[in-house]
């Protein structure tokens, strides 16, 4: 997978048709491809956009093109994966497209893997690891904000941060090596409770980081929210509300929906997926009661729950057992039905926050959207933890979040041995190794073939 010495092509743009349409060509033979398969007078000019056409195989008759397109050679390494490159834009449309392409492979090149040419990137030097996950990261985004997050971290934002942690245990373990190295000199480089000192500052960088991590997971992977509650309470219509469209059936028969109903939506940023499910009911009906059990089986994998109860009429057994069921999720209480008189025992039964409780509730009314601005700053707040997302965390992936938490670790250890002032030096050094180890894991500068493959098998052929 990681032979880079031959020259690779694919559509670059997405399949279907438009305006343009590109092939990307990279390796060390790309500029012979493009002379093979393009009507060029000349050599390419570096970073020059040249117009010309295209021939259908190599080495074809000359008068038989099938497309005008624009060419741009980016001679390595200043490219996007360092090597040569060979941007050919051609008309939208899949069936030029891929003949040239086709093209390019008589004249030597070979079918780009996915995310091969982000992989040259890293390889070659042109991106760390961190960064190549964002190139995949802003190509996935469904919110402004997970863009935004995703072009923090391709411009190098996350890798600076680890770069100054990494400094910094960088000069801690070189001042031990020295210690050791010279024992015999009765000279100490670095007093053990100067080292607890700094590894204490290095776990607060590393904390700092970690602290906004699972808002910031939350922001790149999105979270799932599910609608609960039993019969005619309104799930449905808070649902449609919500989503802005008229997506699941609402009447007033109890137990109109039967199967899940999802919609993706941008709530301030958030990229949520809101489920709306059948109620929770004992019923004779069979389809009915699959619906129920798929209603109950969102409820586990929910992120968050939003226990819609109708507060115009007095609180029902199913009611009470949903709630009960419920009490230690993630939830929010949506009392609905807002515009129609209060039965006022439902208010006291589920409503009304009382002072220093975690319970959340929002009064709306899914008919007029009373309540519905304030309902969605409530799943923001209840999902994040945060009012406003405005200052997006800089760690999103897993993958970072796992190696920091293990580097963190090693850097507990490191200074639980360093503040005793009894472990060996030497055992304080193979935990700092190891913490720095992980953070090179994070940006790419060990990390084992199977782990890139796992990355890079994420992206679409032509990134
Ligand atoms: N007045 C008023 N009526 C509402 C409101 N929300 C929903 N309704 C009515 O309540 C009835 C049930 O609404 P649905 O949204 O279908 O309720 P549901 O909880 O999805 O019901 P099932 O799918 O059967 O479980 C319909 O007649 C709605 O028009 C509201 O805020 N105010
Ligand atoms: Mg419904």
């Amino acid at each position: 997978m990681f032979a880079t010495d031959d020259s690779i092509v694919a559509i670059a743009t997405p399949l279907g048709r438009g305006g343009i349409g590109v092939v990307r060509i990279s390796g060390p033979a790309s500029p012979a491809i493009a002379a093979a398969i393009l009507d060029l007078r000349g050599a390419l000019v570096p970073r020059f956009a040249t117009f010309t056409r295209v021939r259908p195989r190599a080495a074809a008759d000359r008068r038989e093109t099938f497309d005008e397109v624009i060419t741009t050679y980016f001679p390595a390494p200043h490219s996007y994966t360092g090597e040569h490159v060979v941007e050919i834009s051609a008309h939208g449309n899949p069936v030029v497209l891929r003949a040239i392409v086709e093209s390019a492979m008589a004249a030597g090149a070979r079918l780009a893997r996915p995310g091969e040419f982000t992989l040259r990137a890293f390889l070659n030097g042109k991106r760390d690891l961190v960064q190549a996950e964002a190139v995949a990261d802003l190509i996935a985004a469904a919110t402004p904000l997970q863009a935004r997050v995703a072009f923090d971290q391709l411009e190098g934002t996350l890798t600076a941060r680890i770069a100054a942690i990494d400094a910094q245990l960088f000069d801690l373990i070189a001042r031990l090596e020295a210690s050791l190295d010279f024992p015999d000199e009765g000279y100490h480089f670095i007093e053990p409770a100067e080292t607890a000192r700094a590894v204490a500052g290095v776990v607060e960088r590393v904390d700092e980081l970690l602290g906004g991590a699972r808002r910031g997971r939350l922001i790149r992977e999105g979270a799932t929210v599910v609608i609960a509650g039993r019969p005619n309470v309104g799930k449905s219509s808070v649902f449609n509300a919500l989503v802005g469209a008229d997506r699941a059936i609402v009447t007033d028969v109890a137990g109109t929906t039967r199967d899940l109903v999802s919609e993706q939506m941008d709530l301030h940023g958030l990229a949520v997926t809101l489920v709306d499910t059948a109620g929770c009911r004992d019923s004779a009906d069979r389809v009915e009661r699959e619906g129920v059990l798929r209603a109950a089986r969102a409820r586990e994998i929910a992120d968050l729950l939003l226990v819609v109860i109708d507060r115009s009429e007095p609180a029902t057994a199913e009611d009470h057992e949903l709630l009960a069921q419920t009490e230690t999720r993630p939830r929010i209480i949506v009392l609905n039905k807002r515009d129609l008189p209060a039965a006022g025992d439902v208010v006291a039964a589920c409503g009304a926050n009382p002072p220093g409780s975690r319970r959340t509730c929002v009064c709306v009314s899914a008919t007029t959207g009373a309540g519905l601005d304030e309902l969605r700053c409530a799943i923001v707040r209840e999902l994040t933890g945060a009012e406003s997302l405005r200052d997006p965390a800089a760690v999103t992936n897993a993958r970072h979040i796992g190696l920091l938490e293990q580097a963190r670790a090693s850097l507990l250890a490191a200074h639980q041995a360093a503040a005793s002032g009894e472990t060996p030096e030497e055992f304080v050094l193979t935990d700092l190794q190891e913490a720095r180890a992980r953070l090179d894991e994070i940006v790419g500068a060990r990390t084992s073939e199977d782990v890139l493959r796992h990355i890079f098998a994420r992206f679409c052929i032509g990134k």
